[in-house]
């Protein structure tokens, strides 16, 4: 067998609303938890201007048809098509995603949506958020609408980005922490949102496929001591299959249930939640992918803070249940994120073992501080041999028998760092905030760009 991509490989690349748009008032558009968030961090560029995708969407696209992509993973911004989360739809908002479609389509390019991600309208968090049903009720409200409007030529889409991850790091996604057992009912509404955007998509979109859109991040023992696996598997099923086990089987995990009991908190469940929850499935899983984390079960309550993170191993700390340490094993990136190659495959394979569903992947990649060189190049060395891993390893999961039918990079083009603001780019394309620039916004593309056109126009890994 020729060490290669199949043929019909989707390679593409993805980005979301609120990291690259910016225009975050413009025609019409309502505000949303990122535009309200207060920033601790002076380093956290403004998501306001961002990288101006909004007014730049066709030479971003027309850069990506040069990359040769045949997928391109965007979200909608929820508030510009209703700019109160609900009520009047904002036909300005529905018409800017209609020219985006349109202009990927002309060049060949599919469209896979994100309905949500991370960008909640303000005025529905002002009601509760995904505290409140209400918001439920809104979602769905917004997904008929899109699904209506866009369903026709659009055949991929996403549900909401990375349920998981939000609840791990609320503070640095929604700028705010949440009350452990308010946390968990909003997880279960999100998962219910989530059930309904399966049923809609059956319903409404003819041919239509979706998926859900988890961060997994495949979780070690720190040693072969039974204990410290052990706080791996509570650490594996809070943090990675408690989502995924909801949207594929139906069902809460049951190592997460435990955890939810010993946590002292209930999930209220609302009348029809039970049916819903165990008829509607996805088409796909839509994985995203950055690193691994380590744990060891703690012994000592004096050197812990509680805290929790999504990507740092260190960071993670959860008393009775497990703590985050260093894996003396593996690199880190300039943020001290793991890189695993490695543990990429492993958890291509774990995950479709677990669900046996297609897989794609819709973010993995490398956060790196870039520099721009007089002549406008961008050397990243660091990320091309990052993606070559991590690529290498898609191609050897596929061998090994998973069936993982598109990789889409992040990001297409830079954009704000959630964690780290525009300090951290994973671009193939460069975008040039510096003040001088800043109404510009120009474009550069990246030596990572031509590697991975490289690699498009060959199914090979050059
Ligand atoms: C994922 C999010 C993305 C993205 C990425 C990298 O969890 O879906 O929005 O930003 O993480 O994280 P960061 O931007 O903090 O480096």
């Amino acid at each position: 067998m020729p060490h290669k991509f199949p043929n019909d490989f989707l390679w593409g690349a993805s980005i979301s609303a609120h990291q690259t748009e910016g225009a975050y008032k413009s025609d019409g558009k309502g505000l949303t938890v990122q535009d309200t968030r207060v920033r601790d961090n002076h380093e956290i560029a403004d998501f306001t201007i961002a990288s101006d995708h909004y007014h730049h969407y066709k030479e971003d696209i027309q850069l990506l048809a040069e990359l040769g992509v045949q997928i391109f993973r965007f979200s909608i911004s929820w508030a510009r098509i209703f700019p109160n989360g609900r009520g009047e739809v904002n036909q300005a908002g529905l018409d800017h995603y209609q020219d985006v479609i349109n202009e990927c389509l002309q060049h060949n390019i599919q469209p896979i949506i994100t309905l949500n991600h991370f960008d909640l309208p303000q005025t529905l968090e002002e009601i509760g958020g995904w505290s409140n049903r209400e918001t439920v009720d809104a979602f769905k409200d917004y997904a008929i609408t899109v699904f209506k409007a866009y369903g026709q030529q659009v055949k991929y889409w996403l549900t909401i980005n990375e349920p998981n991850v939000m609840l791990l790091v609320d503070q640095k996604i929604l700028g705010k922490q949440i009350p452990i057992d308010e946390k968990y009912q909003q997880f279960h509404h999100l998962m219910i949102a989530e059930k309904y955007a399966f049923k809609l998509c059956h319903e409404l979109v003819e041919n239509g496929q979706i998926g859900p859109v988890p961060n997994i991040s495949l979780v070690y023992p720190a040693t072969s001591k039974p204990l410290d696996n052990q706080a791996s598997l509570y650490f594996n099923s809070v943090r990675n299959w408690a989502y995924l086990d909801f949207s594929c089987f139906g069902r809460y995990n049951a190592v997460f249930s435990d955890y939810l009991k010993q946590k002292g908190v209930t999930i209220t469940f609302a009348p029809g939640d039970e049916a819903l929850m165990k008829e509607n499935f996805p088409d796909f899983i839509a994985m995203n992918f950055y690193t691994t984390v380590t744990v060891e079960k703690p012994t000592d309550k004096n050197n812990m803070t509680e805290g929790i993170s999504d990507q740092q191993s260190e960071d993670i700390m959860d008393w009775g249940f497990y703590k985050g340490v260093t894996n003396p094993y593996l690199k880190k990136n300039q943020f001290n994120w793991t890189i695993d190659p490695d543990g990429f495959k492993t958890t291509l394979q774990t995950l479709y073992d677990r669900y046996h569903l297609p897989i794609i992947i819709t973010e993995n990649g490398l956060g790196a501080k870039d520099d721009l060189t007089e002549d406008g190049k961008v050397h990243d060395p660091y990320r091309i041999d990052y993606l070559k891993q991590h690529i290498e390893q898609c191609l050897e999961a596929i061998e090994a028998g998973v069936d993982l039918f598109g990789y889409s990079p992040w990001s297409a083009i830079d954009l704000i760092s959630v964690h780290e603001g525009i300090s951290k780019r994973y671009g193939f394309i460069y975008v040039d905030r510096t003040e001088k620039e800043l109404k510009q916004l120009a474009r550069y593309k990246k030596d990572s760009f031509y590697w991975y056109q490289k690699l498009i126009q060959t199914n090979e890994i050059p």
